[in-house]
């Protein structure tokens, strides 16, 4: 039997991690961190596809997709956390557990940042850890629904 897939989703500017602005977002690459949590996914029993898109409806064609297909979402939606109600209604919509990521902490920010609409449709929310959000993130969306399965 093939193992339950995850989708993990990064939203726009994130292809750019590793080359610009190390201080605020570290010096991983966004290849490193899919490798990495692939690897990890597998260790939990499960396998992990990963997305990355600059535009919104490419990611809400995604999210569409896996309502199908997965069972799963962990996703740093980057910028369209503060504003996008199309994101959030498509993955509000795909009714699957849904963990959100930052890599800054949003709170030490700007005040546009201290807000995500796509939080209240989370089963919850991990920032401020760098690369090591996603994989706390991909740990408990792992726990959630192996409970879910019981
Ligand atoms: O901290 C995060 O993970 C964010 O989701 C990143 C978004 C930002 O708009 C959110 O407020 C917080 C920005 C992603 C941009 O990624 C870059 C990576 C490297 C260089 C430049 C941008």
């Amino acid at each position: 039997m093939s193992a339950e897939m995850i989708l993990v989703l990064h939203g726009p500017n994130l292809n750019l991690l590793g080359e610009r602005e190390p201080h605020i977002y570290g010096s991983m690459t966004l290849e490193k961190i899919d490798r990495a949590l692939k690897k990890e996914g597998e260790e939990l029993g499960f396998a992990v596809q990963c997305f990355q898109s600059n535009h919104e409806g490419e990611l809400i064609d995604r999210i569409q997709e896996a309502a199908k297909t997965c069972v799963g979402i962990l996703i740093n939606p980057a910028a369209l956390s503060h504003y996008s109600y199309a994101l959030r209604d498509a993955l509000s919509a795909a009714g699957l557990p849904l963990v959100e990521v930052h890599l800054s902490n949003v709170f030490a920010r700007e005040s546009f940042r201290h807000h995500s609409v796509i939080t209240p449709v989370a089963e919850g929310m991990i920032c401020g850890l760098g690369p090591e959000s996603y994989f706390l993130g991909l740990n408990a969306l792992a726990k959630i629904l192996k409970k879910r399965q019981v």
